[in-house]
């Protein structure tokens, strides 16, 4: 190992010492070393080929237990079970140590051990943040190469810095029984065990650019959130950057990547980021963000030229699919893609309709930033962007209007405190049943979310000038199922009227849960709704709200002396206004 950092080197020696590696490969972050990646991958059977109409893409099928993030097998290991809330799974940290160290002893015998040195953050950021991952799995070294800035300039960044994130992941035999993923947030480390999918096992994604660095962020004055980050610009040609946190599988890659309707005409978006924002206020007392992440590592199912032509061409080049259905001809297949047909589904079987459906519904594509035609350079750019306004959001069919706005700063952290959202197949477990998910952050958030509510309100103390605050809910439906609003392009509608909100333009009324557009005030030109569909949109029962916010109250409850009082406060006020 050529290293400098001598931490490092003592570190990369231990682990090789206790998994019995073979071998240890120091990652370069070159194409070559993609290239080494992929074809032996190839040649082991943990990638196949795609039909050339898809160059360089390749199909991933990962263990059919391992298909999606694991929230009961993923702990904060802090010395007081306080400190990680009851948001999180705990483990005593020198019992957790333990438990993986068991697990890590000789699980990489006779096979190589890659240490990937990679950087969170444009490489010359002060904002940015360093990592090591050593894993076992060729195919996290691959997405990683996709998704990070990694290799060689990012150890020279730890060299000079000397502090990183140590991460350390093995594939291990893949039994959920002995799958476990552990952050030790003091030691800034993480250890994962058991699984090879997503964000189990590439761990700058969201171990450490989300549960770690919130706990750091926490302690430094910053926020490291599940945003989506975009610059909107008008037919003016003037430029405005949102942050939204919608939880998983809730519209962030499709918002970020938004492809104005041919109604909407001269407006252009940009990508920054499409799953997290990592924000800070500058010297000015500007609220600047940037995007840790330099890929995309997202949902398949559902991408269409209609719904996201921007993904449906980035992913035809120099892409990893994990987990979808092939057609006849070898190309890639998923549900909604409405085009082709399966013949083979995600595990590898025949195509049958009783099974299920072909492509695993969290399936997903891992491409490098720069396959995105409308990737915007100023994710390049170390100082980040001004941002605009703060989004909130949650895919809820009943109740949670199409948008709304936050009286003040205080009264938007109560708004992202109160999200709720139906669960989707991003995690195990059921999916479609409404759970709290304060700020799209409850698989993520690295400390207790008490703590996190107050960190939040404390913004307000110590600056003037903050965003402000939104809620948006593009996933609202009648009776039959059918959604009131017709989202994705489209939602540049409501995202027009947040923009002339923040510019003093736009026309709101006050209720008590914040201020809404009359139907008037969103332009719905073109649009094919049925009568009465954009009124339901916009109506707020305050019946409905009371129940609503007796369940707030009920969930705050839970975190005891942890909820800020500046948060019950905020809370009761809306419940008075409500009566
Ligand atoms: P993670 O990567 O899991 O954090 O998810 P994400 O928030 O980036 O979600 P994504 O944009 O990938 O969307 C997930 C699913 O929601 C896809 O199947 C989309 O087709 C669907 N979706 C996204 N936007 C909309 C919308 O505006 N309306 C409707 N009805 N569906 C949407
Ligand atoms: C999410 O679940 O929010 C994701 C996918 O973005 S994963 O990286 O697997 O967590
Ligand atoms: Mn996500």
């Amino acid at each position: 190992m050529q290293t400098s950092n001598v931490s490092l080197e003592r570190w990369v020696h231990e682990v090789a010492e206790l998994t019995h590696a073979a071998g240890v490969k120091l990652c370069d972050g070159s194409d070559e070393e993609y290239q080494s990646m992929v074809g032996q991958m190839l040649d082991s059977g943990l990638l196949q080929e795609l039909n050339d109409n898809y160059e360089n893409c390749y199909l991933h099928r990962s263990d059919p237990s391992d298909v999606a993030r694991v929230e009961h097998l993923t702990f904060v290991c802090t010395p007081h079970q306080h400190e990680a809330g009851p948001n999180n799974n705990w483990m005593e940290p020198a019992a957790a140590r333990e438990k993986m160290n068991a697990l890590f002893a000789g699980c990489m015998e006779g096979r190589t051990m890659y240490v990937i040195p990679y950087c969170m953050g444009p490489i010359d950021s002060p904002y940015a943040r360093l990592g090591v991952e050593i894993t076992d799995s060729p195919y996290v070294v691959a997405n990683m190469k996709l998704m990070t800035r990694m290799g060689t300039p990012a150890l020279r960044r730890i060299e000079q810095d000397g502090r990183f994130v140590r991460g350390l992941h093995s594939t291990g035999d893949l039994n959920p029984e002995r799958r476990f993923i552990m952050h030790f947030p003091e030691e800034m480390m993480i250890q994962s065990f058991g699984s090879g999918y997503g964000g189990n096992a590439l761990l700058g994604k969201k171990c450490h650019a989300l549960r770690i660095a919130s706990w750091q962020a926490r302690d430094e004055g910053w926020l490291a959130e599940h945003m989506l980050l975009m610059e909107v610009e008008s037919p003016q040609g003037q430029k405005y950057y949102l942050a939204a946190a919608f939880p998983s599988a809730c519209g962030k890659t499709n918002l970020a990547m938004l492809e104005p309707p041919a109604s909407q005409s001269g407006w252009k978006i940009r990508t920054l980021g499409d799953d997290i924002a990592w924000l800070h206020v500058d010297d000015s007392g500007q609220m600047r963000a940037i995007n840790p992440e330099a890929g995309y590592f997202g949902v398949v199912p559902g991408t269409n030229v209609d719904t996201n032509r921007t993904a449906y061409d980035m992913i035809q080049h120099n892409a990893i699919y994990t987990n979808v259905a092939v057609t006849a001809e070898n190309e890639p297949w998923w549900e909604d893609k409405n085009v082709g047909a399966p013949a083979i589904d995600w595990q590898g079987k025949p195509y049958q309709p009783g099974n299920g459906p072909a492509a695993h519904p969290n399936s997903r594509f891992t491409v490098a930033a720069t396959n995105n035609p409308k990737y915007s350079p100023l994710a390049e750019d170390p100082a980040g962007v001004p941002i605009t306004a703060i989004i909130f959001g949650g895919r809820r069919r009943e109740l949670a209007p199409l948008v709304y706005e936050a009286k003040d700063w205080n009264h938007g952290v109560l708004i992202g405190a109160s999200v709720a959202s139906e669960t989707t197949a991003a995690a195990t477990g059921a999916v479609g049943v409404v759970r709290r998910d304060p700020m799209a952050m409850k698989p993520f958030c690295g400390y207790n979310f008490g703590d996190y509510w107050e960190h939040w309100l404390g913004f307000a103390d110590k600056f003037d000038n903050l965003p402000p605050i939104y809620h948006v809910n593009w996933f609202r439906r009648d009776e039959d199922g059918r959604f009131l609003w017709p989202g994705f392009g489209e939602n540049l509608r409501v995202l027009r009227w947040i923009i002339e909100r923040c510019e003093g333009r736009a026309h709101a009324v006050e209720t008590p849960i914040g201020a809404l557009p009359l139907p008037d005030d969103i332009d719905t030109t073109g649009l094919d709704m049925q009568p009465g569909d954009l009124e339901s949109l916009l109506a707020v029962d305050n019946g409905q709200w009371l129940e609503e916010f007796k369940a707030i109250e009920q969930y705050f409850s839970e975190f005891g002396d942890h909820v800020p009082e500046g948060l019950v406060a905020e809370h009761k006020k809306v419940v008075e206004a409500l009566k």
